[in-house]
């Protein structure tokens, strides 16, 4: 799987739930499920390491996040971050909950040790039985920012303090030609049964991963089929604001204009096949003319269980039943 943040973690606890209930001979009862997930989002804040698409995903997949915001944990309180904002540290547009800053202090000790990212995710995530794997798409620092005309910003202040609301002319992603896949990645793309590509943003988060020198090339020689899940619906994206970034490289906010975007494998993209919701099931032949197997199927993910049916519609497009 390849995934981001918010979209990312409820996808994931989809295919979490399908794999809980797949019949043996699938991907068998014990199928392993590997995250490689966007980083691009991470950033430094008051000396700490932030890393928001790993983070929401682990307290998903471990049932202590706060399913209203979509990130950090439940039961949160915010002393500290009050205590931030009268020092005036960090950014007031963005809150550091107490319980999230227990992660945040953690992993930068750690990293300040010299541990890679990687196996400060294997630490963090060792607390919880999650099911999954996660790995950071790469351990080295390749942040996302945003260019506009009045400047270049990172994409995180872009995000939570303008709410995308100023055009982004594109995006870079500082040191992304010095980043290597993170360890696992490549192998877990080699030797997977089956790739998905979440839901989640196609530019900043999928375009992130996909971004990491190493990881296109993996996916294009990969035995695995690779099936992705478009995140919009009916021509709006399900939340977030992917439609901000979309029409920022000029792709327009449809399923069939995001699957062509990505691009079919078999000329030199990346998907073989791409599910899209009912609402676009007139939007089938037009994908499938780009060289993209394609299906519409219920899309909302509402819960585990409706998420589960989505993966299986995702799977079933691979050949796997
Ligand atoms: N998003 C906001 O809109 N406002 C915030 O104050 C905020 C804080 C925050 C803290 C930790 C974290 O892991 C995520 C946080 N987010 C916040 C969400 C974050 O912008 C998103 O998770 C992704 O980075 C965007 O895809």
């Amino acid at each position: 799987m390849l995934a981001g943040g918010v979209g990312g973690a409820r996808f994931l606890l989809g295919v979490r739930a399908w794999a809980r209930r797949a019949a043996p001979d699938a991907l068998g009862s014990d199928a392993e499920i590997t995250a490689i997930v966007n980083t691009g989002d991470d950033m430094w804040l008051t000396g700490l390491r932030i890393t928001p698409d790993l983070d929401s995903i682990m307290y998903a997949l471990a049932g202590v996040n706060d399913t209203e915001r979509g990130w950090g944990r439940v039961g949160e309180s915010d002393r500290v971050a009050a205590e931030l904002r009268a020092w005036d540290a960090g950014w007031p547009w963005f809150t550091l909950g107490d319980l999230d800053l227990g992660a945040h202090i953690a992993r930068t000790g750690w990293l300040r040790e010299g541990v890679p990212l990687s196996a400060v995710v294997a630490r963090l995530t060792a607390r919880w039985p999650l099911g999954v794997r996660l790995l950071p798409a790469t351990d080295d620092e390749a942040e996302t920012h945003v260019m506009t005309a009045s400047g270049t910003l990172h994409f995180q202040e872009w995000w939570t303090r303008h709410r995308a609301a100023i055009p982004a002319l594109g995006f870079e992603q500082r040191g992304v030609s010095s980043a290597a896949p993170a360890p696992g990645v490549t192998a877990a793309l080699a030797e997977a049964d089956v790739v998905l590509v979440a839901p989640s943003n196609p530019v900043v988060s999928i375009g992130t991963i996909l971004g990491i020198p190493g990881i296109r090339s993996a996916l294009a020689t990969t035995a695995a089929p690779v099936v992705g899940v478009s995140g919009i619906i009916g021509g709006a994206v399900v939340r977030g604001m992917a439609d901000a970034c979309l029409s920022a490289i000029g792709v327009e906010t449809a399923a069939d204009a995001v699957a062509r975007w990505y691009g079919a494998r078999n000329s030199g993209g990346v998907l073989d096949a791409w599910l899209m919701a009912e609402e676009d099931a007139a939007l089938v032949p037009a994908v499938e003319s780009a060289g993209i197997r394609s299906a519409a199927a219920p899309l909302w993910l509402r819960g585990d269980d409706t998420s589960a049916d989505v993966v299986a519609a995702a799977l079933a497009l691979a050949g796997i039943r």
